[in-house]
């Protein structure tokens, strides 16, 4: 199971304590305590693998090292070591502690999440003309400690969704190195698979059905996964007695998730065209039409077919570089 929304407690090092020493020879008997360490901060990072969450399964609280104590002869504690946390291109980042939202968008990218305690300083550190032998010290500060919800959105330029069994799954496969599970029943997908299509990143989501907002068949959990694409590729089988029932299920339940959804830009595949005869195709496209929607049939067993899809792809590939010149 992806794991795709989870929450743990994190607390970073706290801060060394300052140490109060003195020189023992003779000549000298000024202060020599060194300062405490600090402690340990932790890190978020992000990395490709959008399994990478299941990492946190089970672990309730991440604590980095605390820092040393200070010690004699202006020996300073050690620093409390940093822990990087590896999280998915695509987590958001709540801490419940504080309310605010943080993200990790790309391969590499740290963000500090809660920072170790200052170390304290020692005695050393007080000494004056007027206090030559300082018994002061400085406790060192706490880490902080926070609680956080990670919740993976993928980020993806296309978001397959449909009904269950409609070829979701085999048409990502088509395109892209994706080894999406394929069979002749519903629900073959559990988990949102990614593929590339050249630069494009492609998400097939698991199926949809009537009701699935009220936690039906798989849910719509998955649809968090669709929420920052841009466009939708809603696939319906050509084998569907009603093509436009099926439609207008899948958008109640997009809708039923966020309206946003409905906005995004759609392309609607008749799939598995190859199965019926062309009127009856004919016949099917029309009936979308009459509500609107301009499908277009498709088959993974038909390469011009895949070439039609495959000019879509590009054409989104050529907008995404006219967005960001
Ligand atoms: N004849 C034909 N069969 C297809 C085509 N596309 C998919 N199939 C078959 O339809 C069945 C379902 O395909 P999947 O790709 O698993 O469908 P899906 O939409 O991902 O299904 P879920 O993961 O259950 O939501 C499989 O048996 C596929 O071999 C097609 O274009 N033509
Ligand atoms: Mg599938």
């Amino acid at each position: 199971m992806l794991i795709d929304d989870i929450k743990i407690k994190v607390r970073a090092g706290h801060g060394g304590r300052g140490a109060v020493a003195f020189n023992k020879t003779l000549m000298s008997l000024g202060p020599t305590g060194g300062n405490g360490g600090k402690g340990g901060t932790i890190y978020l990072e992000g990395v490709s693998d959008i399994g990478a969450l299941s990492y946190f399964r089970g672990k309730k609280e991440l604590i980095a090292e605390d820092g040393e104590n200070g010690k004699h002869q202006l020996h300073d504690g050690e620093d409390g070591k940093d822990i990087i946390l590896k999280v998915p291109i695509g987590t958001l980042i709540h801490n419940l502690s504080t309310s605010e939202d943080s993200e990790i968008i790309s391969i590499g990218q740290q963000i500090l999440i809660a920072k170790g305690g200052r170390g304290g300083k020692g005695n050393f550190k007080f000494r004056s003309p007027v206090n030559t032998s300082p018994t002061q010290f400085q406790g060192g500060l706490p880490g902080e400690e926070f609680e956080l919800r990670l919740e993976l959105k993928l980020i993806a330029d296309v978001g397959f969704i449909g009904l269950p069994n409609v070829g979701k799954s085999s048409l990502l496969n088509e395109l892209t190195d994706a080894k999406s599970k394929v069979a002749n029943y519903p629900f073959t997908t559990l988990d949102p698979n990614l593929g590339a299509y050249y630069e494009l990143v492609l998400a097939d989501v698991p199926g949809l059905i009537e009701g699935a907002s009220d936690n039906k068949g798989l849910g719509i959990k998955f649809l968090r996964h669709i929420d920052r694409t841009k466009t939708l590729f809603h696939f319906i089988s050509a084998e569907s007695p009603d093509p436009v029932k099926d439609y207008k299920i899948i958008r109640n339940e997009l809708s039923a998730y966020s309206k946003k959804l409905l906005d995004k830009v759609e392309y609607v595949f008749l799939s598995k065209s190859d199965l019926l005869d062309k009127n009856i195709i004919k016949r099917k496209l029309n009936e979308l039409k009459r509500i609107g929607k301009a499908a277009i049939p498709i088959s993974v067993l038909d390469d011009e077919s895949i070439k039609d899809v495959e000019k879509i792809l590009r054409d989104i590939i050529k907008q995404k570089h006219q967005i960001t010149s």
